[in-house]
């Protein structure tokens, strides 16, 4: 007899997901429904797989691939970004990564949008003051925040969703405003949407707001340190809804304590969940987000419909239809 091919999916999915799953009766399904999956558990599921769905709160390296066994054919990520996943040992071991790519642009755009506005506009402190009864008598001055009207977006990696923010902020911005992003590579499409490329140094100087939207990679880690905040402008709008990790945040913390910073909108923390006591939540300034950048019911729906394909097609030993470039 021939052994059904087994996988485990680490979280539950949104029902039409779920259902693309049951269609594939040849494949034996576990599917962890009790939240986040304790590490120890994780090891001991992961034993003889063929096929893990994981998510980034899942960290995929050696110890896990070696407890999985070699007959492992795919690991497949609900995310667009992969700093979990160890992809030099999936490179060794010739196992494909499949991820989500362009599904989730539009939401994670969208909520970068909410972080800009939102922190140059100090909507934390309003609601905190309309819950709190501290709303105060109308003066020129009350709650005043930035306004984005003429000014200079700086866009630290132009890709999918770097480019989709920049598209959305123009309006804001207007035809005097400008858009310059910096990265590792010259975008094709930056003409188009008008952002011009400039080197980091000259980003962190000249830009009235910030926009994080880069992978987390081992160059691009904590490339936000105190050196880098002391550059910007003591009025920026700094935003990140990538990955916590690019920030180093004792810097941020010591940043925002020598007020060098505006204002700072982030849906990405080290750790996460953070914890309500972290120093950064005591500054007024700060409006921070539980990482829901794709949490729409259509995108998470999407993103899960592709995380099974790649699954099914790893299992079946056919090319994923998204793979990640290891
Ligand atoms: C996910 C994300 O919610 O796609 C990503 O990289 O950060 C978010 O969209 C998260 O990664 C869940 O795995």
């Amino acid at each position: 007899t021939v052994r059904r091919p087994k996988v485990l999916v680490t979280q539950a999915l949104l029902p039409d997901s779920e259902k693309l799953l049951e269609n594939a009766e040849e494949v034996e399904v576990e599917i962890w429904k009790d939240g986040l999956i304790p590490r120890e558990e994780l090891l001991k599921k992961v034993k003889g797989v063929d096929g893990i769905l994981c998510t980034l709160s899942n960290k995929i390296d050696k110890e896990l691939l070696d407890a999985t066994g070699p007959q492992i054919k795919v690991v497949s990520t609900v995310s667009v970004g992969y700093d979990h996943v160890d992809v030099k040992e999936l490179r060794k071991r010739n196992i494909p990564l499949g991820y989500t790519p362009g599904v989730l642009t539009d939401a994670t755009a969208d909520l970068t949008v909410i972080l800009v506005l939102g922190a140059a506009r100090r909507i934390r402190e309003g609601i905190l003051s309309v819950l709190n009864g501290t709303w105060g008598i109308w003066t020129p001055t009350y709650m005043i925040g930035s306004q984005l009207s003429n000014k200079t977006v700086g866009i630290v990696g132009l890709g999918r969703i770097g480019k989709a923010t920049a598209i959305r902020l123009k309006p804001f911005i207007g035809a005097n405003g400008k858009i310059i992003y910096s990265g590792n590579s010259d975008k094709p499409y930056a003409g188009e949407i008008g952002a011009t490329k400039v080197d980091f140094d000259t980003l962190l100087r000249e830009s009235d707001v910030i926009c994080v939207t880069c992978a987390l990679t081992s160059q691009t880690k904590e490339m936000f340190d105190y050196d880098a905040f002391k550059k910007m402008k003591k009025s920026v709008v700094f935003v990140n809804s990538a990955r916590g990790g690019l920030v180093k945040q004792d810097d941020l913390v010591r940043a925002l304590s020598e007020s060098l910073l505006g204002s700072v909108g982030l849906d990405v923390t080290t750790p996460e969940p953070l914890d309500p006591q972290d120093p950064l939540l005591k500054y007024d300034n700060v409006f921070v987000l539980p990482h829901i950048g794709s949490a729409t019911y259509e995108t998470r729906t999407l993103m899960g419909n592709i995380a099974v394909e790649n699954l099914l097609a790893g299992v079946r030993g056919k090319p994923l239809p998204h793979a990640a470039q290891l």
